[in-house]
């Protein structure tokens, strides 16, 4: 029976995704995950039964035609992570699908139909697309192009396309993607090279058309010398192309335009782009027309053939970095003359747009910076140290820009990126203006998946430093900070992954990622503490990095119900755990590896710390042990815990607890390694810790745990304090230094944009507006709501758009009246418990409470 909309709400599903994406192009997956999200205006809404159909033409869906898939009604309340189990998908095979669902007293409408296309899924479907490059004598940036001709009517076109260290795409004297830019993305090259599906089927036009790409050398060939010698990564090359153009005509046949030898190259204005130095660009060697059609290019050489890098060729299934916003400058100041200082209030990463009129040939120097010193010029020595000195010094953070001459001139960099606030200017034809710059926000462009606001302005500039450092640290990798090292630190992405998760659409992202640590791992199961490496990093182990590995892919399981991602990794993730545990002595971790990093005061031994890691992960590999029926492994792992478990408490908690260790106290209680007469003596000295010292006193680890395990023990007013009072050490603290970003350390004397504190977003909406995970009920299917009002705060809200559909919850109190209002989304349910102590059970829908708050 079909829903009646004049009898009762009817439900509708919508939001319709293919492995965590709406509409990917490029999927490989033989079995892509389905989910959708259905609205229901009522309460108490549970899904009976789905039907998804996949059909091979929209026609065909259109009259419910499943010729590739027709799941048939299926009985289950699954709605999100659904294996496609149709007919075997070929490459570039286009899939048309939609789904309906029944409650308990009908069934909904059709879904609006989506679609999802497949990869090349093997070389043979590049169709002579191979790997080409520019002149092998010039260090400049390739330009490469070659024209073609289109006859007919074009019914589509996927320019399939990755080019390392990036390439920016160009048709008919157009960029491809408009706003992204060092596509295809950052991974271990020798193992795996993305490539990106570009939909251009408006692009094409009847006849001439020209194709070109330029490429730039990114992390494919470092050629600035810092720590971390990616310089000598063993996957280092000349920057190279590989694409293949596929137009399909409407009387179905196929025309493939390949990277090949018939190909042209020219060195153009881009003299000297890199990841860490920034870009050079002189206008006077521009091409004008380049990439258009009837352009003369007699002059250019014919492409190298370039030998294939040896990774295998996968889809990016996350997004592109992009450039989100753009920022204008707040001031602009001349400590020196013809020196001056832009400040774009706001620290991010990027690079900067100028605009300028000036002679043929002036030289306009752009160094960016995160601070300014006493003398108003720019200070980079916190940020520089890494950079291996060399004479002359390589230049750092810096585009440079020569006038072509010819009126006035816009010009921005593509190929690195900058940490920045500050911009100093030199060599300006004139005084420069404020609307001579822009600040260009690059990042991964994920869509938004959370907000946190609350009636303390202190807080809200927290939430929203912690998004700018989070984005500022998603490029293509989570990385540790955009100006210093642009590294995946592998400790700074675990501790911010669920804040990631909650505030912004990351699964794909994280995915991704996890696969970049698979291809760094060693084959004793050792991984690096940057991922990906060229070759630093691995050594000893350090369980509170490397535990990224288990721990962001349980986190994908948790957030989003990913049991793909705990199977694929498996065998990694035993063969980690292995090799620590291999290293321990007496069930402890024995050596010194990265702790509780940055501390304020009080340091906390890394053993400690390791040896919790080391339990968390055996514990995660027995879960997936269990869930997929590995009865042996899973007792293993359980026992390697429980033994990793008994030694840790022994060592570190008797005879005496470390009570004078905020992040031993929280991270033992938080992660259930003590027996419950301990632990509550463990909160109790934690509290007692917290209300003598008066601040946090933790480095990135405990700062994580602690607010967690506060709020777990009924203490949440006293992780508010850590957090909002004013003086040092504190988040809040930074804030009043006038932060826009979160910095690296308590004492703000390193970077002023990292993420590894981040986990304070998380505890925001989860804990004080009170959208709590439940891992019992993975992508919050069941939801446990319990806002805290402590603090003096009179209100807060948070949404979360989860799997299921958007949560939110949002308060308000008056003195001891305390009013909430939630949102619980379809086929998902909630335990709502309020400051008094009361809980109720609910289903989907909106409902309001009101109780008092007991003093
Ligand atoms: C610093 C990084 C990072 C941290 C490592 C251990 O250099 O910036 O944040 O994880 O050290």
């Amino acid at each position: 029976m079909l829903h009646s909309p004049s009898l009762e709400p009817a439900p509708s599903v919508g939001n319709l995704t293919c492995e965590y994406v709406a509409r990917p192009l490029a999927v490989e997956s033989a079995a892509p995950r389905l989910g959708w999200v259905t609205r229901y205006s009522g309460k108490n809404w549970r899904q009976s039964a789905y039907r998804i159909l996949v059909a091979s033409s929209p026609e065909r869906l259109a009259h419910d035609e499943g010729d590739l898939w027709d799941s048939g009604r299926v009985a289950t309340d699954a709605s999100i992570q659904i294996p496609y189990d149709g007919k075997t998908l070929r490459p570039r095979q286009a899939c048309y699908w939609k789904v309906r669902v029944w409650d308990g007293s009908g069934e909904s409408p059709w879904s609006k139909p989506a679609e999802w296309e497949m990869g090349l899924l093997d070389e043979a479907s590049w169709q002579g697309g191979r790997w080409i490059g520019g002149d092998p004598g010039s260090t400049a940036a390739p330009y490469l192009r070659r024209g073609f001709t289109v006859e007919g009517k074009v019914v589509r076109a996927r320019l399939y396309a990755s080019g390392l260290g990036y390439a920016e795409l160009h048709l008919n004297g157009k960029k491809v993607g408009e706003t992204t830019e060092r596509d295809p993305g950052y991974t271990n090259f020798d193992k795996r090279v993305l490539y990106v599906a570009h939909d251009v089927t408006s692009d094409l036009k009847r006849g001439a058309n020209s194709l070109g790409a330029i490429l730039g050398t990114g992390w494919y060939d470092v050629h600035d010398l810092a720590t971390w010698r990616f310089e000598k990564a063993p996957w280092r090359g000349r920057p190279r192309l590989k694409l293949a153009l596929f137009i399909d005509y409407a009387d179905g046949h196929t025309q493939a335009v390949g990277s090949d030898a018939s190909w042209k190259t020219a060195s153009g204005p881009i003299v000297f782009d890199g990841i860490y130095t920034g870009e050079m660009y002189d206008a006077r060697f521009e091409m004008p027309g380049w990439d258009k059609p009837g352009f003369d290019d007699h002059s250019w050489k014919p492409a190298t053939e370039a030998p294939a890098p040896k990774g295998v060729m996968t889809a990016r299934i996350c997004p592109p970095v992009a450039i989100t916003q753009t920022i204008k400058p707040v001031a602009i100041e001349e400590p020196k003359p013809g020196v001056y200082i832009v400040d774009f209030g706001q620290n991010f990463s990027g690079h900067a747009r100028l605009h300028v009129e000036g002679p043929e040939g002036t030289e306009i120097t752009m160094r960016y910076s995160e601070r300014i010193g006493p003398d108003g010029m720019i200070e980079r020595s916190q940020i520089e140290q890494f950079m291996t000195k060399e004479t002359p010094p390589q230049p750092f953070q810096t585009d440079r820009y020569v006038c072509k001459g010819q009126g006035r001139e816009t010009w921005e960099q593509r190929f690195s990126y900058s940490g920045f606030r500050y911009m100093e200017v030199t060599g300006f034809p004139g005084k420069p203006t404020l609307d001579h710059f822009e600040g260009r926000f690059a990042h991964t462009d994920f869509e938004s998946a959370g907000s946190f606001e609350c009636s303390d302005a202190t807080l809200n500039k927290i939430q929203r430093a912690t998004r700018y450092s989070y984005l500022s640290n998603a490029q293509s990798i989570p990385t540790d900070c955009p100006q210093r090292e642009k590294n995946g630190w592998t400790g700074d992405a675990q501790l911010a992954a669920e804040a990631g998760l909650m505030n912004f659409q990351s699964a794909s992202f994280y995915t991704k990622w996890l696969d970049d640590f698979s291809d760094d791992q060693q084959p004793d199961g050792r991984v690096s503490v940057i991922v990906p490496s060229g070759g630093w990093g691995y050594g000893a182990c350090h369980p509170a990095w490397d535990s990224a590995f288990p721990i962001v892919a349980e986190d994908l399981y948790d957030y989003c119900g990913d049991r793909r991602i705990l199977e694929r990794h498996y065998d990694k993730l035993r063969n980690y755990v292995d090799y620590v545990a291999s290293q321990t002595k007496g069930g402890l971790v024995p050596f010194d590896s990265l702790g509780d990093w940055v501390p304020w005061k009080t340091e906390t031994p890394s053993q400690l710390t390791s040896t919790i890691f080391l339990c968390i992960d055996a514990r995660i590999v027995a879960k997936i042990a269990t869930m997929t029926g590995k009865e042996e492994d899973a007792r293993r792992y359980a026992d390697l815990a429980e033994t990793t478990r008994a030694a840790f408490v022994r060592k570190f908690f008797e005879p005496t607890i470390p009570a004078e260790s905020q992040t031993a106290l929280a991270m033992a209680i938080y992660f259930k390694m003590l027996p419950p007469d301990l632990s509550k003596k463990a909160l109790d000295a934690l509290v007692q810790n917290v209300e003598t010292q008066g601040h946090i006193d933790t480095g990135i680890l405990g700062a994580k745990f602690i607010l967690r395990a506060l709020s777990e023990g009924g203490r949440s007013d006293l992780a508010f304090k850590l957090v909002a009072r004013k003086e040092q050490p504190s988040w809040a603290w930074w804030i009043e230094q006038g932060a826009t970003t979160l910095w690296e350390d308590w004492k703000g004397e390193s970077s002023l944009n990292h993420i590894m504190f981040g986990d304070v977003s998380n505890w925001f909406i989860q804990w004080i507006a009170g959208i709590g995970l439940d891992p019992a009920a993975p992508a919050f299917k069941h939801i446990l709501i319990h806002p805290q009002p402590v603090g003096g705060l009179t209100w807060a809200k948070a949404t979360h758009e989860s799997p299921y559909g958007p949560i939110s919850s949002s308060w308000r109190r008056n003195g001891s009246k305390f009013h909430l209002d939630v949102s619980i989304p379809a086929n998902a349910t909630a335990t709502v418990r309020l400051p008094d102590g009361k809980t109720t059970e609910v289903g989907s829908g909106t409902y309001s409470f009101d109780c008092a708050i007991p003093t």
